[in-house]
């Protein structure tokens, strides 16, 4: 086993990301002084808070299996077959077909989560549960259950889903719908809250600080800026490409550009295109018609793109074969980070550039040998360890928190040997 160094792309200075100094388990050792306060996001009218997010009165559950339709056989959060290959939704299945969203549904910065709520695999007005992003995750993609219980718990510690309902908005701040009591969890942002599981140059959608604090809704011409680079090819080599000029975008546009831990799980978002995207009846190619379908992306005649209003399940889709697991989605992230590898770090307050520490993350280098051991953990590790954010310091788990994933999650990795988190 090769370990791989990154060379640095930048030289990091000296001043630093005022939080991080004092913060537990930081290595501060690069940080120095320099205060700017920064903006926070807050809730209230701010985009993505509670006053402007919709409200459906009438919540309905995502559409229930049956045995005529059972598709992995998972419901109520337990392991389906992991055998897929089938038709999505079914012929006749007429339950899980497309239903654009209405202006009372909520949505976010998800395009998978998004399509399967728009059919009905997930509550369509965008209040879901622990149990059904888990269920929908293995019949929709055939994402692995090990990585599918992995991500719904990410969703719900990170972005402060709440714990004991197992609710998460899949968008803005419903906290009166997702909370069992408001005045005890305090707000619960959903999957658009900055720099906890969103993050800084995603592939579509805005950075946090360019966009007024709207980096959920699709964004058409950093859609077409993918195709131009991809050419109708999402794969690995071309994505990493892409993900590279949004990084470098990120770095020179947006003064507050933060690259954290937490973006590792862009690139393993990235991967999703052509490996739970792709379609059977297309020779599972991950071509534009299948991507453009999955984000709501439409061309306009002048070339440009814009979002057509709701992520669909294309025509005829057939979905994965074997099951999309941890272990296949760490490789592929390592790989696609390795084929272009950036600084992990910020833009700091003099204008310069930092990088952190963390984990397998040493001076902002991705140090890490692809097949190790610790490769099995770095996800498991980001859902229980204290991460480095921006906005909010350092996120640290609570005991909450942590015996949710302990109850929930560490099952499947304690064979993998990671350290497991103690509570
Ligand atoms: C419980 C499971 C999941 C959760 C909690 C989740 C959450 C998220 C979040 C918060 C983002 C935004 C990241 C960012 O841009 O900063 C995201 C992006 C993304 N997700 Fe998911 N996701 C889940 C499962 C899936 C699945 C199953 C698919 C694929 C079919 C998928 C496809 C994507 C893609 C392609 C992006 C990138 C969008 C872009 O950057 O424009 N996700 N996801
Ligand atoms: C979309 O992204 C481009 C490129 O980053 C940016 O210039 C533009 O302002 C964004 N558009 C919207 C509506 O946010
Ligand atoms: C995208 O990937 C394909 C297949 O690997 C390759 O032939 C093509 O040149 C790539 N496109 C770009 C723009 O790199
Ligand atoms: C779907 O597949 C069927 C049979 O395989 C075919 O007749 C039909 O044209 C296809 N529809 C689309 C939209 O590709
Ligand atoms: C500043 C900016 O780009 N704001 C955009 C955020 O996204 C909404 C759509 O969701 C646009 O209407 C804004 O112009």
């Amino acid at each position: 086993m090769k370990n791989i160094a990154i060379a640095s792309l930048f030289v990091a200075s000296a001043s630093a990301f005022p939080w991080v100094v004092d913060q537990p388990g930081v290595d501060s050792s690069l940080l120095g002084a320099g205060r700017k306060i920064r903006r926070q996001q807050s809730g209230g009218t701010q985009k993505g808070g509670p006053a402007t997010c919709p409200f459906n009165a009438d919540h309905k559950g995502a559409a229930p299996y049956n045995a005529k339709y059972p598709y992995n056989g998972a419901h109520d959060g337990i392991p389906g077959k992991g055998i897929g290959g089938y038709q999505v939704p079914a012929d006749g299945d007429t339950a899980h077909y497309y239903e654009a969203p209405g202006p009372n549904d909520i949505r976010g910065p998800c395009p998978g989560l998004n399509a399967a709520a728009n059919h009905h695999f997930l509550s369509h007005d965008g209040i879901t549960t622990f149990n059904e992003l888990v269920d929908a995750q293995q019949n929709l993609y055939n994402v692995g259950y090990d990585l599918a219980t992995l991500l719904a718990a990410l969703g719900l510690t990170l972005t402060d889903g709440d714990l004991v309902t197992e609710k998460l908005s899949i968008g803005c701040d419903a906290t009166t719908r997702t909370s069992f009591s408001p005045v005890l969890t305090g707000s619960e942002p959903g999957l658009d809250g900055h720099n906890k599981f969103e993050a800084d140059s995603s592939l579509t959608r805005n950075d946090y600080f360019l966009a007024d604090g709207d980096n959920y809704s699709f964004n058409g011409t950093l859609f077409g800026m993918m195709q131009d680079t991809c050419q109708g090819d999402f794969n690995r080599e071309n994505l990493s490409k892409y993900r590279l000029q949004r990084y470098t975008q990120s770095l020179n546009e947006n003064p507050n550009f933060f690259f954290g831990p937490l973006t590792l799980l862009l690139y393993g978002a990235a991967s999703f295109l052509y490996t739970l995207m792709p379609n059977g009846n297309h020779g599972y190619a991950p071509d534009l018609e299948t991507i453009s379908s999955f984000f709501g992306a439409e061309q306009n005649a002048d070339g440009t793109w814009e979002f057509n209003g709701g992520e669909r399940i294309p025509a005829n889709w057939t979905n994965r074969v074997t099951p999309y697991s941890n272990l296949d989605v760490t490789t592929e992230i390592l790989t696609m980070y390795l084929e272009n590898p950036v600084l992990f770090g910020g833009n700091t307050a003099d204008g310069s550039f930092d990088g952190i520490n963390f984990g397998a993350i040493k001076d902002g280098k991705l140090e890490l040998a692809i097949g190790a051991p610790e490769t099995a953990c770095l996800l498991y590790q980001l859902t229980t360890g204290q991460i480095p954010s921006y906005l909010n310091g350092v996120i640290t788990p609570t005991v909450d928190a942590l015996s949710f994933v302990a109850s929930k999650v560490s099952p499947s990795f304690k064979n993998l040997g990671c350290p497991l988190a103690l509570t």
